[in-house]
């Protein structure tokens, strides 16, 4: 059975964009019609596939509004999109705005479109805080026919937070085994100037302070104390000048590469040693999936959706919070040991393979656009 599916999320870099857009590309592959309705054409999505529409939502800028009128844009769009292709789903990533526009456009229509709503965290763990906005959130949740989240723990906080007694599925991040797997990198390690000894440290985020890239620079600097050790940090932010002057201020610059937003990042990642992702915040960490696909062992913090990514212990540690000595701990002695790196790689590529790979999660999506469709 294939299905006609429309796809609303944030298209700039992030990891919600990322995963709804090669969901799309996915689903797109495996014969369903795709639709994204978006404010810009999504980042990931530029090989031409078949199958896969763009809808631009264009807001027009009015003298009477104070604020352009986005959300009702997108419903408008979604509307339109849902009478003209036929829409059978709308699934949106992010309940706000999408999960209401897309209830506003359900509405509008004569046309019983299912609404998917994928919760992945900010939504939840930052805006659910704002009183402003949690009975909103509470509303598009509640309107959705089926609401997925990226982890069991996003789960047990919506609900806790938003007092949420209808059911939510657990659908974890996922990755393309056709881009990310160990890359060959002796070349590329030569180009970067590391010569084959020196250990190599990588950080990816998006450099917002609940990332907490000071403690992946703190923890660095106790690594290269005990051997040669590079830093990369991947990725832009608004921390990015706040982690500029740690670094000089440590004396690290010379082992510290800023690396900026990458299109290589299996590349960099196969590169790399240990992987470090120390937020305080994180429902699920899809840069951690791509970091173990690419066999790099993952040291984590005991936080959010984390510990459902990472087996302490296998194919990386989760460490508490903030904990700078148990973190750099665990990195020594796994950059100290040859053995106990090849075992965490292959369990990590395993791990990675067995329980999100991207056949596994597509299809699970699938189940859950069939069974609404039944409602
Ligand atoms: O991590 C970010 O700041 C970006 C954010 C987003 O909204 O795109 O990522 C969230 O969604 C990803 C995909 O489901 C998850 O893998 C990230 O863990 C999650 N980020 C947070 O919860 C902070």
């Amino acid at each position: 059975m294939t299905f006609k599916i429309g796809i609303t999320c944030y298209p700039t870099v992030g990891g919600s964009g990322v995963v709804a857009t090669e969901l799309g590309k996915a689903l797109a592959e495996k014969g369903h019609e795709v639709h994204f309705i978006t404010s810009s054409l999504p980042f990931r999505l530029n090989d031409g596939t078949a199958n896969i529409y763009f809808h631009e939502v264009e807001v027009n800028q009015y003298s009477v509004f104070r604020y352009p009128p986005y959300d009702l844009a997108l419903a408008s769009k979604m509307a339109e999109v849902i009478k003209r292709e036929g829409l059978d789903i709308l699934h949106v990533h992010y309940a706000i705005p999408h999960s209401i526009s897309a209830y506003l456009a359900k509405e509008m229509v004569d046309r019983d479109v299912k609404i998917v709503t994928t919760l992945h965290g900010t939504d939840i763990t930052v805006l659910g805080y704002d009183p402003s906005l949690s009975d909103m959130i509470r509303f598009g949740i509640e309107k959705s026919d089926v609401v997925t989240a990226v982890s069991n723990d996003l789960i047990r906080q919506t609900k806790e937070l938003l007092k949420i007694e209808r059911p939510i599925e657990t659908v974890y991040n996922f990755i393309d085994h056709r881009i990310y797997y160990p890359r060959e990198t002796e070349l590329l390690k030569k180009q970067y100037g590391i010569s084959e000894d020196t250990k190599v440290v990588a950080h990816i985020s998006n450099f917002r302070k609940v990332k907490r890239v000071e403690d992946v620079v703190k923890t660095f600097e106790k690594i290269q104390e005990r051997m040669d050790a590079v830093l990369l940090l991947i990725g832009e932010g608004p921390e990015l000048p706040v982690i500029c002057n740690l670094v000089k201020e440590k004396g690290l610059t010379d082992s510290v590469r800023f690396l900026g937003n990458q299109k290589r990042v299996a590349e960099l990642l196969s590169m790399s040693d240990v992987k470090l992702l120390l937020s305080e915040k994180e429902s699920f960490g899809l840069v951690i999936l791509e970091a173990m696909a690419c066999g790099v062992p993952v040291i984590g913090t005991n936080i959010g959706g984390i510990p459902e990514v990472i087996q302490h212990g296998k194919n990386g540690y989760i460490c508490s919070l903030g904990d700078i000595d148990e973190i750099s701990d665990y990195a020594i002695k796994l950059l100290q040991n040859p053995s106990l790196q090849k075992e965490m790689s292959e369990s990590a590529i395993n791990r990675a393979i067995k329980t999100f790979h991207q056949e596994r999660i597509v299809s699970q999506y699938e189940t859950i656009y069939e069974t609404a469709l039944e409602k």
